[in-house]
């Protein structure tokens, strides 16, 4: 499996092509906006999604409720290119018409669009940050939404939710079920579990608004129903945690992973951090723990998978920071019109689609995967496998 997406943030539309779905795998439209949609809430988003209603059209490789095995094409029309049609458009602009452009030579520091000018020779930034922006992760969400319709249909199921806004940590009850965890963040405006910090984030991203600010936090992706030894430890590049930690780090914004206790395993003995295995008639192996997050040499060891990242504050602030115009050269204090203040619980639903598509990947590496039913016949016939083991 793999895709890849194209479109501007405010061009005429986000595309994505999804190859490696499986055949005859039971798919509708209605699964993939309710992504689509529960990706455009959550509390500090700023005007841009008042225009947007992200809603897909499915333009190929889907046929009466089924995938048929060849590339699927979503499409997301972006609501606000009717406001840059000159601005966007693809045919090119009389000479005369700087204002039309809107030219962006001031870089803001922390977006891509020094870096990216300097590397494809734009003087004209917007074609850097047109692309850079993180509209793009609504055509990435698309693609993780098919994923995870095929990995509920193997009965592996993935939430995703806010651990940290600005400091404010929500704690998290250990022995909470997925479903739980699902019911409890999707109800609350920055999708966390505790109500008390999730009243102090409110607060906070209300003060960084009112200040020109932004702020980050830590979003925490759950997994439930992976069977155990998917990935590989023989070859670097087959271990799936790894495979995992990429993907996320190629989220817009995001500065770091963890499994597990994470960063914490640093800090104690290994009797403390390694999970004891157990057996049971009923469950088959499982740990005593899970502290290091349902990864063991590359590979799932069957307990869920726990997985966080680190999102720094989005760098388009209202408040001013120094930075150089590439025409003039001159410095000057970098102020925009519109943005988020804090997009981490949006970004809590980007990751669980992100670590989604991994996740399915790896199965359909892993297994025969042309056809959904002989791809759900191997994976009944492992599992039963392992137990047996
Ligand atoms: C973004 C800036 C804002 C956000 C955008 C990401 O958009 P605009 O430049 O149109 O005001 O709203 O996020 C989305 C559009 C989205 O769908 O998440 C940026 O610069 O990265």
């Amino acid at each position: 499996m793999r895709y890849l997406t194209a479109g501007e943030s405010h061009g005429k539309q986000l595309t994505t092509i999804i190859e490696g779905i499986p055949s005859h795998l039971p798919l509708l439209r209605e699964q993939i906006n309710e992504s689509l949609i529960r990706r455009q809430g959550g509390y500090g988003r700023g005007k841009r999604m008042q225009i947007e209603k992200d809603l897909v059209e499915i333009t190929s490789g889907v046929r009466h409720g089924y995938t048929l095995g060849s590339p699927i094409t979503l499409v997301v029309s972006n609501d606000d290119f009717k406001h840059w049609t000159d601005i966007m458009g693809e045919d090119p602009l009389p000479e005369d018409t700087q204002k039309i452009r809107r030219t962006v030579t001031k870089p803001r520091p922390g977006h891509a669009d020094l870096n990216g000018g300097m590397k494809y020779g734009h003087r004209d930034m917007r074609n850097v940050l047109e692309r850079s922006s993180a509209r793009e992760t609504a055509a990435r969400v698309g693609a993780g939404a098919v994923a995870k319709v095929l990995l509920k249909e193997l009965g592996i199921e993935v939430t995703g939710y806010v651990r940290e806004i600005a400091g404010i940590v929500s704690d998290v009850d250990e022995n909470l079920t997925l479903q739980q965890r699902r019911e409890i963040s999707e109800a609350s405006p920055v999708r966390t579990f505790d109500e008390k910090a999730a009243e102090k984030m409110m607060h906070a991203i209300d003060e960084a608004k009112k200040e020109g600010d932004s702020i980050g936090g830590v979003t925490e992706v759950y997994v439930e129903g992976m069977p155990p030894g998917i990935g590989s430890y023989v070859q670097y590049d087959r271990k799936l945690d790894a495979k995992i930690a990429g993907s996320v780090m190629s989220i817009n914004a995001y500065k770091g992973v963890e499994f597990g206790i994470g960063f914490e395993a640093a800090r104690r003995n290994g009797s403390e951090v390694h999970d004891e295995i157990l057996w049971s008639e009923e469950r088959g192996y499982y740990r005593r723990t899970n502290r290091l997050g349902g990864f063991e040499g590359g590979m799932t060891t069957g307990m869920p998978i726990v997985v966080k990242g680190v999102m720094k504050p989005i760098p388009t602030l209202y408040k001013p920071l120094q930075s150089v115009d590439i025409e003039t050269k001159e410095p000057f204090n970098a102020s925009i019109e519109r943005s988020d203040s804090c997009a981490v619980p949006a970004a809590s639903v980007v990751m669980e689609h992100i670590v989604a598509f991994e996740l399915a990947k790896a199965i359909t590496d892993e297994f025969p995967a042309d056809y959904f039913p002989r791809l759900k016949r191997a994976v009944d016939d492992y599992r039963k496998e392992v137990r047996e083991f």
